[in-house]
């Protein structure tokens, strides 16, 4: 059995996950006891609805503040440079992503925490890894530090359940669609800008290829799936910090094909820019048996329910 996760801290939670996460997080385990955090200021929901602090991952003293006043026992660790930024700035990226990863794991460890989900992510393939139907077990040789920096953590995550019997937990995100927060620094960012252009402009510059499939997931899945994981009886993992993780891919001609059919005056334009080749170096499709069949996972949003969807979030929202 695993244990009851009670008091959960949520770190990078402005950000495009943990803006969501949160308040899916509080409405099940209460708003009290789920801390968010984020070294950006809060929205208002995210500050009202619960407790808010100021947590900058890198400072291992602030999480252990944070940790030891709310008497956490859980980490849902979703602060990180992503992709693209991470290429602009490679030595931010392993600051961030591998020293407060290696902080949240330390303060874990050193407390005996029920349980630390730390995502991961598509990006730890590389261009040997086989494109379709990527399996669970492949090669690991990204060539992104965003993929370096993830590759580590997961090895990072198995060797602290290995090692010290700390619950790790991860998935391999793919790219995460959502009308809430855009995401900031990615690679599949493009699959939200656009949304967001089609209906401010009817317009939008795509900068991969229009022919650039890649695994993509709705956020209300992502959220399912990052609890599951995290809720699932511990004696039914086979893997630890390093699932694989589905929800649909599609080639950005086939997402503007979908769009058009909403709004059919949209008119989108592929530049390829640098983000192009780190596209390319990532899979087209995944497979993730194991996520089946350990915990039942099963996305729900394919891609004409996923446009929909988000066409009439953002207008609902005024966008
Ligand atoms: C990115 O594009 O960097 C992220 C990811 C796939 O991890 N969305």
């Amino acid at each position: 059995m695993s244990k009851e996760m009670k008091r959960i801290l949520v770190t990078g939670a402005c950000g495009q996950i943990g803006s969501e996460l949160t308040p899916a997080l509080r409405a099940r385990y209460g708003n009290e006891n789920v801390v968010a955090s984020d070294i950006a200021e809060p929205p208002p929901v995210l500050r009202e609805a619960g407790p808010f602090e100021f947590v900058d991952v890198t400072q291992r003293e602030r999480i252990e503040e944070v940790v030891d006043r709310y008497k956490i026992d859980t980490i849902f660790h979703m602060a990180a440079i992503l992709s693209a930024t991470g290429e602009k700035d490679p030595q931010l990226a392993w600051r961030v992503n591998i020293g407060g990863l290696y902080n949240v794991l330390e303060v874990a460890r050193e407390r005996g925490l029920v349980r630390v989900f730390c995502p991961s992510s598509i990006a730890v393939f590389g261009p040997e890894t086989p494109k379709e139907n990527t399996p669970q077990e492949t090669v690991l040789r990204p060539t992104t530090m965003y993929g370096i920096t993830k590759v580590t953590g997961e090895l990072l995550g198995n060797y602290y359940f290995h090692r010290f019997g700390l619950d790790v937990r991860g998935l391999r995100y793919p790219g995460i669609i959502s009308a809430e927060t855009m995401p900031g620094g990615g690679t599949t960012d493009y699959a939200v800008e656009i949304f967001y252009e089609a209906l401010r402009h009817g317009r939008y510059t795509c900068f991969v290829r229009e022919d650039t499939v890649l695994p993509m997931m709705y956020m209300p899945d992502c959220i399912r799936a990052t609890i599951m994981l995290m809720e699932a009886d511990l004696s039914r993992l086979t893997y630890h910090a390093d699932y694989n993780l589905s929800g649909l891919s599609f080639s950005a001609g086939e997402l503007v094909a979908e769009i058009k059919k909403h709004i059919p005056d949209f008119v989108c334009e592929f530049k390829p820019d640098f983000r192009q080749q780190i596209a390319d170096s990532w899979p087209r499709t995944i497979d993730d048996t194991p996520a089946r069949e350990d915990w039942g996972w099963a996305p729900k949003y394919d891609l004409a329910a996923m446009v929909e969807d988000m066409l009439a979030k953002l207008r609902e929202k005024g966008v």
